[in-house]
């Protein structure tokens, strides 16, 4: 593949992690564009019905939005290298189930343990400062403004789901991967899938945060995250 993807995303944004994974693993090349989370206007034309939100992937002629169906194009224009879906039923249903539990429940937890403490948010706003190119004042406006809600949202997220403690949530998540994991190179068997794209894009999201250390404490995770990382960098174009 040599058209080259553009990818509008928010840079702490989960779900655009996981499509720069799939993007990786299939070896597509692309730009991303920085949306102003306020304003969006960097956005491309959508369907009516599409929601204002990030990822959207441009690929040819192609708009695509919402990382499922983001991933699931990929597939499909790049079947070959790093097939999403394995052959076999009981693993290809692994794979599925595995990338809906990172959409439901692993994104969600994200937020918590990034924005969770003030610290976190701060943390947050310094990372957003890097990658947000809108000008001086809007520059000022999504770090500080975006981790504050942020900060709101991550307490939200927790009092709705039932749970007090932000980073004990993100280790039940991590025995949950462990288990999934198994003895395997890979989250459903011997290579690589969907749900290894989706985990993975997952924790790239939190890799500069001190959370980040919850996974590196645990030595099978870290070696599948190596393996990925490793795949991730000989498949990427450029
Ligand atoms: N189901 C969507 C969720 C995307 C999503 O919630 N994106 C968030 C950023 S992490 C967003 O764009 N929020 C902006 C808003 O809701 O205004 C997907 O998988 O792509």
């Amino acid at each position: 593949m040599t058209e080259v993807a553009t990818l509008y995303q928010f840079e702490l944004c989960p779900y655009c992690h996981k499509v720069k994974a799939g993007l990786d693993l299939k070896g597509i090349a692309y730009e991303r564009v920085e949306v102003n989370p306020m304003k969006k206007t960097e956005l491309p034309e959508l369907p009516a019905d599409a929601p204002k939100k990030v990822p959207v992937l441009r690929l040819g002629e192609r708009t695509v939005f919402d990382s499922t169906d983001i991933l699931a194009f990929l597939d499909e224009v790049v079947p070959d290298k790093t097939p999403f879906i394995p052959t076999d039923d009981a693993a290809a249903a692994k794979s599925r189930e595995i990338e809906q539990w990172v959409d439901d429940e692993l994104t969600f937890a994200m937020p918590t343990v990034i924005y969770g403490t003030w610290g976190e948010a701060a943390k947050a706003a310094q990372i957003t400062a890097r990658t947000s190119n809108f000008g001086l004042v809007q520059n000022l406006a999504v770090r500080a403004g975006g981790s504050l809600i942020m900060h709101q949202v991550a307490k939200r997220i927790l009092k709705k789901r039932g749970k007090t403690d932000a980073h004990a949530w993100m280790n039940e998540n991590l025995d949950r991967i462990e288990a999934w994991l198994g003895d395997d190179d890979f989250l459903t068997g011997t290579a690589p899938s969907l749900a290894d794209a989706a985990v993975h894009g997952a924790f790239t999201c939190i890799a500069e945060f001190p959370a980040f250390a919850s996974i590196e404490k645990r030595p099978k995770l870290v070696a599948w995250y190596q393996r990925v990382a490793d795949l991730r960098a000989n498949n990427r174009p450029n």
